[in-house]
């Protein structure tokens, strides 16, 4: 066993009361970054600002021996190179993935895990073949209950040795609202080593465990999967002995770009008296995002902001804007998402021991300056 992997993933462990960030989370830290909230400005997330999640190593590849395979319950068993895979019909999704960690680090007590704010988000354009027309071509038999996805990547976790592995039930994997998509370019371009080259699973609305990347294998099983990012990892639970439920579709959420700018000593972000022009994106797995609020007074009231055209498929985030007319003194600035399923933020903690999927609403803490 090479000694330099370390087990940086005992589910549930929970940060003793004024516990700092510790080396273990500060390397996972310095390694996966998120989106800097002013890129929130993009439609599409320029691929570097885009947020990056990788649980082991980076893996190794070259294109040209790449192989995907369907393997498991089919009557044909697959091996597709990449040229093959481009060479079948292509679609293109634009997607918004976010970390089911996301929010983490805001939670008390807090999960001992990638100490994510809000940032673990981002946009971009999916280009790839719809796994449906590969299950089709390979022969799904009628016992398979759901297809199991590899990456190529390796680690530990809890004493075994183990690949990504990650499950999809296979109505879901079959169906077309959402086309889960085995896609091979981010943004018109190649997938960058850190995002999956040469190949990921892309699943609109999940959060972003479901995308397993550097896609090597497709297994139809006839029993549901129990691997570990599946059955003990990406679980709701309040303590640590029940099963819990899984974590799925991305919860609603709106970020503001913080306006102004920031001022390390008090924390907060500086402005100047006036309209001050606040802008940012909402987004929702479930449904799409048809509200938007900002509250100036730190949630003691709300207004509707405006929203930008609605995404055909509501599986990207939607821009919203609003116009403050700030007056000297301290706010507290937040914005909040309600998607068309009635979905909303909370203003308290939705706490779990895993510290997912944590869409507390946002605050903003600003101080406007005397005059101009
Ligand atoms: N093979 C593999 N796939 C993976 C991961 C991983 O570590 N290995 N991380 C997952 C997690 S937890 C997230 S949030 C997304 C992040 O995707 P991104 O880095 O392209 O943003 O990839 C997912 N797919
Ligand atoms: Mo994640």
């Amino acid at each position: 066993m090479d000694g330099r992997i370390a087990d940086l993933s005992t589910p549930g462990r929970l940060a003793e009361p004024g516990e700092g960030i510790g080396l273990d989370e500060l390397a996972l830290a310095a390694r996966n970054h998120g989106l800097p909230l002013e890129a929130l400005r993009y439609d599409l997330t320029p691929a570097g600002l885009h947020y990056v999640l990788v649980h082991y190593d980076i893996p190794a590849a070259d294109a040209d021996e790449w192989r995907l395979t369907v393997s498991g319950r089919v009557r044909t068993p697959l091996t597709l190179d990449m040229p093959r895979l481009r060479s079948l019909p292509s679609a293109t999704h634009r997607v918004t993935m976010e970390c089911a960690g996301n929010g983490r680090a805001r939670l008390d007590p807090r999960p001992v895990s990638q100490p994510w704010l809000v940032e673990a988000v981002g946009t971009a354009e999916w280009t790839g073949v719809p796994l449906r027309t590969l299950l089709i071509e390979a022969g799904v038999e009628p016992d398979a209950v759901e297809a199991v996805f590899t990456g190529a990547d390796h680690g530990v976790e809890r004493g075994i040795e183990q690949d990504y592995r990650r499950s999809l039930p296979l109505a879901l994997a079959q169906g077309e609202d959402p086309e889960v998509l085995v896609a091979y370019e981010m943004n018109g371009l190649p997938l960058p080593p850190q995002h999956g080259y040469p190949l990921r699973l892309i699943v609109p609305g999940w959060y972003g465990m479901a995308q397993v990347k550097w896609l090597c294998d497709i297994a139809l099983t006839d029993t549901p999967f129990t691997g570990f990012q599946q059955a003990v990892a990406y679980r709701l639970k309040q303590s640590p002995d029940e099963p819990g439920e899984p974590v799925d579709k991305i919860a609603p959420r709106a970020l503001m770009i913080p306006p102004g700018f920031p001022d390390f000593m008090s924390r907060a972000r500086v402005v100047r008296p006036g309209e001050v022009p606040l802008e940012g994106r909402a987004w929702s797995g479930h449904a799409p995002v048809t509200h938007v609020e900002v509250s100036t007074d730190d949630g003691g009231s709300w207004s509707e902001a405006a929203l930008g055209p609605a995404d055909g498929h509501g599986w990207a985030w939607r821009q919203w804007r609003t116009v403050w007319t700030a007056t000297p003194g301290s706010h507290v600035l937040s914005v909040r998402a309600t998607d068309a399923a009635g979905r909303t933020q909370p203003l308290t903690q939705p706490w779990n021991r895993g510290g997912f999927a944590n869409n507390l609403v946002q605050r903003i803490p600003v101080l406007c300056l005397d005059g101009d």
